[in-house]
């Protein structure tokens, strides 16, 4: 039989966005298979790349649109038509606009589809109507402590992979690469070949730490403690880059006593305030005051008194926040020994140190000041920027600088003002109809490209939120714990059904020929918010088809640059619009950071919270990196900080690992993988399991005051005593009873509205 073979790339949220043949043979997909790639070391696929035949014919697969026809989540369907659908949702999103205004309709997307034809085309639809956007808040956390200090570069926060290949060190962070991110750590394997030390910071000894050449375990919630500890021996041993600091920080800059801004002509009465000609003023030994480009070699320390302005340098700041961190004190609160805390510093501060952050600390209330308290070590041992120096890992994310022009096309002129909310907030917004000060009504919710059902924190509470959406819409390619409580599912196409493209790991472009019709009824979002648009009234805005639209968006001047247009690609296949001379580390190099200041910014002059609900903040504590104990997980009273309220009761902390075997929920229904790996389990140590009489295979349940879990238990010593620790990505159907996302708390930091999964305290009995 002849077979057809098209290109497509794999781009669920493992974040490795591997391009692939796709094998189509009488109108099916046949199998998926490794493309190969420009530059060798990036040739890839794995174990769920390749089983994408099952997720195209997956049993779950959803095929039409349906209507709800008994309680939500009771699994009672009426199938309707596309007309009727849209007909349907358009008439009631058209009332409640008119009673409610435009606001009460409201999105939500994640992991789903990267790609410019799913989560930016629908947003596109949303902003023109006016809608609430719900940020889902994962990982807010990561993303705060590291965009706000060294900016957003067009490769994201991170460099190429093969920077990781001149490492001295490298140093996994709360990152569980082996399984989460094995596409970067086959990389890592090859550092270490080329004679790099792998240091494993993790309360648990994962696999990666048994390949470490130094694992340290540490006490969960606590990593902010050790980076400032680690920053304070780098201080105190003069370890630290004072050209870095100088030149590329914000280290030189005097920060006013008065209002903790930094001094700026405006302050000497010589510009006016906040016009592009105030700028920020250094100082150097012989007391002249200056711009950047004026005083080349500023002092980093000092408290100076001019023009009425008592300042002091921000380095000073830094170094006195640190000041009370010692390994002594940091020891007792991280259970990680002195000795240890100054080896570690020594290390990453003699480099090059590449510092591959995970998502571990983000998952905790406190999970920004982590990332804020690292970068300040990053910056200031100048391991950045340079050849084995920089941020990689997760942190990598080259395929983001996509070469085309969106903006536009995403937020039309004349888009109606809207409001951002943060997910862990809405339910008890929705309860108290209050979001902060600003009146909050949502009648109708869409969520797409996220099963929020299955990965936002605190279920229970959210089932009882949508109690307040009269008409809750999910657009999928499964039937999932979320399009399960829907009251209208529309069908997504898988994308290999779709004519679209993306950017492949390292700056490929592949273009993903539509290599199948969509099963059943199935459309692409782009197709599905062209219709929706439509029956808003905006035939006009949602009139273009998939070719004049990447055809418009690959029409800039960047795509040009590097020879891309929408036409060339669907000639070429893939084109490798990566230069030979770019280099692999971009964050940071010549002493450059893309921030408001230019310069990475360990201390923050404008800190304020992520999600402005009126809440009170202590502006001088945030400016600079600080720490406080976990909300729920600090089962000791460590360093003189008392045990939480709910670890009285609840003496265990309940975390989540991924699996190699699914992206989040994606892939989690797919018969290949479940024979690998096919039920939840919890591990736990066997010091707790002796305590409860719990042995390997017994039947066990986790609950706290929110919920509770029902699943196998397998006893492992390589978790961290207190520590419990299940597989990320199952669903409903798969835990013998109730649900893992019933456990978590959707309490988090002041500062930074995130979903602190591990941040959460719980008991476990056998059943
Ligand atoms: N317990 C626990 N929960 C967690 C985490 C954890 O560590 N522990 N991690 C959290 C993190 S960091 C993240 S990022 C989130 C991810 O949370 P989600 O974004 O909810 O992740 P997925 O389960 O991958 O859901 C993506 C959905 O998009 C659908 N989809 C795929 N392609 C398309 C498409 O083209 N169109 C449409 N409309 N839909 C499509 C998929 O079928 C799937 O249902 O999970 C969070 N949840
Ligand atoms: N296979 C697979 N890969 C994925 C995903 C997936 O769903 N499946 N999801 C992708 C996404 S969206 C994300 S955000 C990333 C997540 O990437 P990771 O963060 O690497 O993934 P996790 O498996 O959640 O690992 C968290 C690690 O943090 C450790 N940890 C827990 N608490 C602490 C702590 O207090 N301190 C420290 N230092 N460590 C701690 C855990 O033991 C674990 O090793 O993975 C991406 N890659
Ligand atoms: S799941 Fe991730 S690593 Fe596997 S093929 Fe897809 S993009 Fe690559
Ligand atoms: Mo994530």
């Amino acid at each position: 039989m002849t077979e057809t073979v098209t290109y497509g790339v794999c781009r669920g949220d493992c974040l490795g966005h591997c391009p692939m043949r796709v094998h189509v043979r009488a109108g099916h997909v046949v199998k998926t298979s490794k493309l190969s790639h420009p530059i060798p070391e990036f040739e890839r696929i794995c174990q769920r790349g390749l089983t994408h035949v099952q997720r195209i014919y997956a049993a779950d697969r959803l095929q039409h649109p349906l209507r709800r026809a008994g309680k939500r989540g009771e699994g009672k369907w009426e199938q309707i038509t596309w007309e009727e659908a849209v007909e349907e949702i358009c008439s009631k999103w058209k009332d409640y606009r008119r009673e409610f205004g435009s606001g009460s309709i409201a999105f939500s997307d994640c992991a789903g589809n990267s790609a410019l034809d799913s989560r930016p085309y629908t947003k596109r639809l949303f902003n023109l109507m006016g809608a609430t956007r719900i940020d889902n808040s994962f990982d807010n956390s990561f993303f705060s402590g590291i965009l706000d200090t060294t900016g957003d570069s067009p490769w994201s926060v991170g460099d190429d992979e093969r920077n990781l290949l001149k490492a001295k060190y490298i140093f996994a962070w709360g990152s569980n690469l082996t399984e989460a991110g094995h596409v970067h750590y086959a990389f890592i394997n090859k550092a270490r070949d080329l004679g790099a030390k792998l240091i494993v910071i993790d309360p648990n000894y994962t696999i990666a730490a048994s390949k470490a050449d130094l694992f340290v375990p540490i006490r969960p919630g606590t990593d902010a403690v050790l980076a400032m500890s680690m920053l304070h021996v780098a201080i105190k041993e003069k370890l630290t880059d004072e050209e870095t600091l100088g030149r590329g920080t914000v280290a030189p800059f005097l920060v006013k006593e008065s209002d903790g801004k930094f001094l700026r002509l405006s302050d000497l009465g010589r510009a006016e305030p906040e016009s592009e000609a105030d700028a920020i003023l250094l100082r150097d030994r012989e007391g002249r005051l200056g711009t950047a480009e004026e005083i080349t070699a500023p002092v980093l320390r000092g408290t100076f008194e001019i023009q009425g302005h008592k300042v002091t340098t921000a380095y000073d700041l830094l170094t006195e926040r640190v000041q009370e961190w010692t390994p002594g004190r940091a020891a007792e609160i991280c259970d990680i020994p002195a000795e240890t805390i100054e080896r570690l510093a020594r290390m990453y501060a003699e480099g090059p140190t590449t510092l591959c952050g995970g998502y571990g600390p983000d998952h905790y209330a406190n999970g920004q000041q982590f990332y804020y308290a690292v970068m300040a070590l990053v910056l200031a041992t100048g391991q950045i920027g340079k050849p084995g120096a920089g941020l990689n890992g997760h942190a990598m994310s080259g395929f983001l600088e996509n070469y085309a022009d969106i903006d536009e096309l995403i937020e039309p002129p004349g888009c109606p003002e809207r409001m951002t909310i943060n997910a862990p907030l809405v339910p008890e917004a929705l309860e108290s109809g209050k979001y902060g000060d600003k009146p909050l009504v949502i009648k109708s919710l869409y969520v797409y490209d996220q099963n929020l059902l299955g990965n936002q924190t605190d279920r229970q509470l959210w089932l009882k939120a949508l109690e307040k959406i009269d008409l809750f819409v999910v657009a999928d390619v499964t039937m999932n714990d979320t399009s399960r409580y829907a009251d209208i599912v529309l069908p997504a196409a898988h994308y290999f059904e779709t004519d679209t493209y993306d950017m492949s790991y390292s700056g490929v472009a592949v273009y993903n020929a539509k290599a199948v019709e969509p099963l059943g009824e199935a459309k692409g979002d782009f197709e599905i918010v062209n219709l929706l648009g439509s029956g808003m009234g905006m035939e006009q805005e949602f009139s273009l088809t998939r070719d004049e639209f990447f055809r418009k968006a690959l029409d800039n001047d960047k795509a040009r640059a590097v020879g891309l247009s929408w036409d060339k690609l669907k000639e070429k296949g893939y084109i490798h619009v990566l230069k030979p001379e770019t280099p692999v580390y971009m964050h940071g190099a010549g002493y450059t950071f893309p921030t408001p200041t230019k310069r990475g910014e360990f201390y923050r002059e404008n800190v304020a919270p992520v999600a402005d609900v009126g809440k009170l903040f202590d502006k001088k504590r945030e400016a600079l990196p600080c720490w406080n104990p976990p909300y729920e997980a600090w089962l000791t009273s460590a360093g003189g900080f008392p045990r939480s309220e709910a670890a009285e009761k609840y003496p265990l902390i309940f975390t989540s690992k991924r699996p190699k075997f699914r992206v989040h929920t994606q892939y989690s229904s797919n018969p290949w993988l479940l024979e690998l790996w096919k039920e939840p389990v919890v591990t736990i140590h066997p010091l707790d399991a002796e305590k409860r009489g719990i042995k390997t295979g017994d039947t066990v349940k986790i609950f706290n005051d929110r919920g509770y879990v029902v699943v196998k238990a397998a006893l492992n010593p390589a978790n961290r005593p207190g520590v419990l620790v299940i597989d990320h990505g199952w669903q409903k159907d798969d835990f013998i009873e109730g649900h893992y996302s019933d456990l978590s708390s959707h309490k988090s930091d002041v500062m930074v509205t995130n979903n602190a999964f591990f941040d959460c305290a719980v008991e476990v009995a056998k059943r």
